[in-house]
């Protein structure tokens, strides 16, 4: 019989962390127009004109509405897009993020 020879094999485990997702949260506020807030919700967040609308009232009516999750600098650069439109336009429209959970 012929002589195997074992090649002792190290098992490599590649750990694959998925990067902690934010929230990006729209806030509410007396002075936007509900109309300016549904554009910049189609604009920045791809919505369409329902969701947005939906997304709006339910800020509108609660205070806050949490929009979408996104990866951490995705979620920033998203926010700070949307509230510079609202302060192009000399309107108070704000967008925060925060850690999913
Ligand atoms: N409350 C505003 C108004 O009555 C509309 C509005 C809705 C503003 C949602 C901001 O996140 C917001 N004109």
């Amino acid at each position: 019989m012929a002589k195997t020879i074992d090649t002792p094999r190290l098992e490599t485990r590649t750990k694959v962390e998925r990067p902690p997702l934010y929230k990006v949260i729209l806030l509410n506020d007396d002075y936007t127009p509900r109309e300016f807030v549904v554009q910049v919700l189609k604009a920045v967040f791809r919505m369409n004109a329902e969701h947005a609308m939906h997304v709006m009232m339910t800020a509108h009516r609660r205070g806050a509405c949490v929009i979408a999750v996104y990866a951490r600098d995705v979620a920033e650069t998203k926010a700070k897009e949307a509230t510079d439109l609202g302060k192009q336009g000399g309107y108070p429209l704000f967008f925060t993020t925060e850690p999913e959970q």
